[in-house]
């Protein structure tokens, strides 16, 4: 057995968390030591770069001694459970009274000076997150953009000392082992299934994600799903609807005889005017703006990025229109939620029909809420991957159906088969890794195959 010395901050894994965990212990100067469950994990020719001299454990946990541990720090890619943990389970640090064991985000909290705009969910994190980084940057305000999504939260405080606010992207991961947030203002967007490997049922994925709760003074909550409303009350709570909004709700509402963008009775935009396409996109605008009202950003910049933001690469983009045929590439579309989403947000606004290309890892999800909307909105869909004849046999009888081989051969079989009007969709409701680096390398690979398509037509 290996002692972690008395005294000793002990990180474990070692990718980009954990790296950013070395890098802010370091500069704090704080003893600290490595663990990783993989001998060789990928960073670790960065971390003995960065930092020569410190200790690192290649292995299972359970060879640690961690009886004098002074704290142990987790990467969210790490259970809590792991074989090796349980001796620190529902232990506190005598000099704080915190959890021993707790996230990069614990030690963000600690050392963050500004408030934190912090936003969770199982879909649409990225887009809200970025949204409201942009609405903040539009309005002049100095802003650090992180978390779950693109520069790790600590790297933040390095990168940006002089911010004025932190707009974080927390998982469910991040958010369950960080005992307190204190947010200023904390969304929770939707919950669908996702990560049950990890958080065992919809309860468990459920409480970590209020997690985010926790301290916080303004919560925004989705008025159509109640797994999103606190356990206890805040100071101050919000709802988005996709309805007519209730007073004080963020909502769509008619007026002049469109939809618009309301607060309350109070018109604010256009839906049309929105750049993001689809009523799941018009929710997660009414998120940012509601979050940014509470941080008090005027109202005419945040709409101003409504009407130009273009959304993200993989989620729901418009890569190009063949003949009258648009390819959308919503490669981050990796669970049911997210494509029923796609198709339900996408199918009503179509003159065509759907081509659903879908499948790869399904994480053992219920792939039953697809089919209703598909057999509104498809023309036909094709079905490749790991989890290619789970999703089959659930959405036969809806809709015709197709099963290939891979990415490249669904593409072939869309543009036989697509009429001018229809959209081919790649939201494929799984993970990619059986075929794929990430839901990136699919969506590159969509793209290209798209774009090549572009220059072969005359
Ligand atoms: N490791 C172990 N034991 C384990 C599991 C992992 O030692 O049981 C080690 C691995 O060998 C590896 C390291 O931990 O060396 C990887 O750590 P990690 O899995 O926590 O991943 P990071 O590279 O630190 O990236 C994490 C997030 N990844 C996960 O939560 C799985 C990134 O989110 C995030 O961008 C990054 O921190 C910065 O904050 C990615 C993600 O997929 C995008 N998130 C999930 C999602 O969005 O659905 C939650
Ligand atoms: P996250 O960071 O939570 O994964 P993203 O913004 O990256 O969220 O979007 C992930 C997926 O969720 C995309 O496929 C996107 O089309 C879909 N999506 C976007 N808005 C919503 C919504 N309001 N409800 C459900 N899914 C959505």
């Amino acid at each position: 057995m290996l002692k972690v010395p008395n005294g000793v901050t002990l990180v474990v894994g070692l990718g980009l968390s954990g790296r950013a965990i070395c890098r802010h212990l370091s500069r704090l100067g704080v003893p600290f030591m490595v663990a990783d469950t993989r001998a060789a994990p990928p960073g670790l020719e960065d971390f003995r770069a960065a930092h020569p001299g410190v200790a690192f454990h290649g292995g299972p946990l359970t060879d640690l001694d961690l009886s004098g541990v002074e704290e142990v720090v987790l990467s969210p890619g790490v259970d809590p459970v792991t074989p090796g943990l349980a001796v620190l389970s529902g232990r506190t640090r005598e000099a704080t009274g915190e959890p021993l064991l707790v996230g990069e985000i614990a030690l963000f909290v600690r050392a963050a000076r500004s408030p934190i705009a912090a936003i969770t969910g199982s879909n649409a994190k990225s887009t809200v997150t970025t949204l409201v980084g942009e609405m903040a940057r539009e309005a002049g305000r100095r802003v650090a953009v992180g978390g779950n999504l693109g520069t790790p939260a600590l790297d933040l405080l390095v990168e940006a000392p002089d911010a004025e606010l932190f707009v974080l992207e927390l998982s469910s991961f991040q958010l369950e082992t960080t005992p307190r947030l204190g947010a200023e203002t904390a969304a929770f967007l939707n919950l669908s299934e996702d990560h049950l490997d990890r958080h065992g049922d919809m309860a468990g994925y459920r409480d970590a994600k209020r997690g985010i709760f926790r301290g916080a003074r303004h919560g925004v909550i989705n008025a159509e799903d109640p797994m999103t409303w606190p356990a206890t009350l805040l100071p101050a709570e919000e709802r988005f609807t996709t309805g007519d909004p209730e007073q004080g709700e963020w909502g769509i509402g008619r007026f002049q005889e469109v939809d618009w963008l309301m607060h309350g009775d109070t018109p604010l935009m256009p839906a049309a005017e929105m750049r993001l396409p689809g009523r799941h996109n018009q929710a997660n605008a009414l998120a940012a703006l509601a979050m940014g009202t509470r941080l008090g950003l005027p109202l005419a910049a945040m709409l101003a990025v409504l009407r130009r933001f273009p959304g993200l690469p993989h989620r729901g983009e418009l890569i190009a229109e063949i003949d009258g045929v648009r390819w959308i590439n919503d490669s981050k579309g990796t669970n049911v939620g997210a494509t029923l989403a796609a198709i339900a947000g996408l199918g009503p606004t179509l003159e065509g029909r759907l081509i659903l290309l879908a499948g790869g890892v399904g994480k053992g999800a219920d792939f039953r809420p697809l089919a209703a909307p598909l057999a509104r909105h498809g023309r036909e869909a094709i079905l490749f991957g790991e989890d290619a004849s789970r999703l089959e046999a659930v959405l036969a009888g809806g809709l015709p159906l197709m099963r290939v081989d891979d990415l490249e051969a669904a593409m072939a079989r869309a543009a036989e088969i697509a009429e001018p009007g229809d959209c081919v969709l790649l939201s494929p409701a799984c993970a990619s890794l059986d075929q794929f680096r990430d839901y990136q390398a699919r969506g590159e690979a969509f793209r290209r195959a798209v774009l090549e398509r572009v220059e072969a037509t005359p």
